[in-house]
């Protein structure tokens, strides 16, 4: 059976473009594949968290993954910090890695931009790290929204580099993008992807947004000045994202869409536009309620460690042993 691993950040709540972009097409691979699905906290202290926010955060993004329907007795779901081979093989990437390629990385060039002197150096060692994460399950594929694709390419050039030199060890893992809504937009600017850790909390609809909250957020949405509802990427990016919202939580296509609204302005396309998204949305939140408090979460994160420490260590064991570390 292939592998699937992927990871999401507890660095903010999830967005409508998390849920569309990556863990809505979580679901249906539990079924065909042996899949680990992991809480990056490694990766979000890459920039400054708040201890309780950060604790919160984590029991929240894993009652979440839970919450759209991810089955623990399916696949594995775990906190990566809990299991310390992701940081062992991400030193080990890191220095399989070059400085000119992690510059590189458009990531870090957004992340860091207007830091000046005080970039975190864990913005830089980012990729490696998730590079860590991919290779030690022999990873086949890695589903992940589009702005993951080029850490995904560095990732297979790390890990072919290494192979290069120490042997076969490592899978070369192919990415795996949605046919639509791998980039969701933010509600603010259409040309900008959104983001849970958008300081504007107007440009992105949480995932625990309530009906009345994600209601306002789409009518105050960007559009344009035609008040036509039409798909057209470069000419109305913003109503091409609701438009592409609209799609996938209805199951509508964009020409059934266009025609629905037909002559009839953005104030009904985007009323009802809330409506399919609260709709969407509402189970999900119902098993959250549930499941966030419950011991049960505690369990399955302590089962998922438990199995993934197994695997990953004895990846690393082989890493470790052809580079001359452990002792044989
Ligand atoms: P941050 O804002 O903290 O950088 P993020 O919102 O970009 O976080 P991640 O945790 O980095 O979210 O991403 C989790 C998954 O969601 C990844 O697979 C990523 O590609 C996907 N994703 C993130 N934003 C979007 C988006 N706007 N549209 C589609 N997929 C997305
Ligand atoms: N870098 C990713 C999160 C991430 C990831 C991973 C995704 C960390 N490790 C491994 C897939 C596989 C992000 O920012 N979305």
């Amino acid at each position: 059976m292939k592998t699937i691993f992927s990871g999401i950040q507890p660095s903010g709540i999830l967005t409508l473009g998390n849920y569309l972009g990556a863990m809505k097409h979580f679901v249906p691979l539990q079924d065909q594949f042996n899949c680990f699905y992991c809480i990056v906290d490694q990766h979000a202290i890459t920039v400054p968290q708040e201890p309780a926010v950060l604790r919160e955060n984590i029991r929240r993004l894993a009652a979440l993954y839970l919450s759209v329907g991810l089955d623990p007795n399916k696949m594995t779901l775990f906190v990566q910090s809990e299991v310390p081979a992701h940081a062992k093989l991400g030193w080990i990437m890191l220095c399989t890695s070059y400085l000119g390629e992690l510059e590189r990385m458009t990531q870090f060039k957004d992340k860091s931009d207007g830091r000046g002197e005080s970039i975190p150096g864990g913005l830089l060692a980012y990729p490696p790290l998730m590079a860590a994460d991919i290779l030690l399950y022999g990873t086949d594929f890695v589903p992940v929204g589009e702005d993951q694709k080029q850490h995904l390419e560095l990732t297979r050039d790390l890990a072919a580099r290494f192979n290069n030199r120490y042997g076969d060890i490592f899978t070369i893992p192919e990415v795996r993008l949605p046919e639509t809504g791998a980039r969701i937009m933010s509600l603010a600017e259409g040309t900008k992807k959104m983001s849970k850790s958008d300081p504007n909390q107007g440009a992105f609809i949480s995932m625990l947004d309530d009906a009345d909250t994600i209601t306002k957020k789409i009518k105050r949405a960007q559009t344009d000045s035609d008040s036509v509802v039409r798909y057209d990427k470069a000419e109305k990016p913003a109503v091409s994202n609701l438009m592409t919202i609209y799609s996938l939580c209805s199951g509508k296509t964009l020409d059934e869409i266009e025609a629905m609204y037909e002559g009839k302005g953005y104030g009904a396309f985007k009323t009802e536009l809330a409506e399919v998204v609260v709709e969407t949305l509402r189970p999900i939140q119902e098993r959250f309620e549930q499941l966030f408090h419950s011991s049960e979460l505690d369990d399955i994160l302590t089962a998922g460690a438990n199995k993934a420490n197994k695997v990953a260590n004895e990846m690393l064991y082989k890493v470790e042993k052809v580079m001359g570390m452990a002792r044989i």
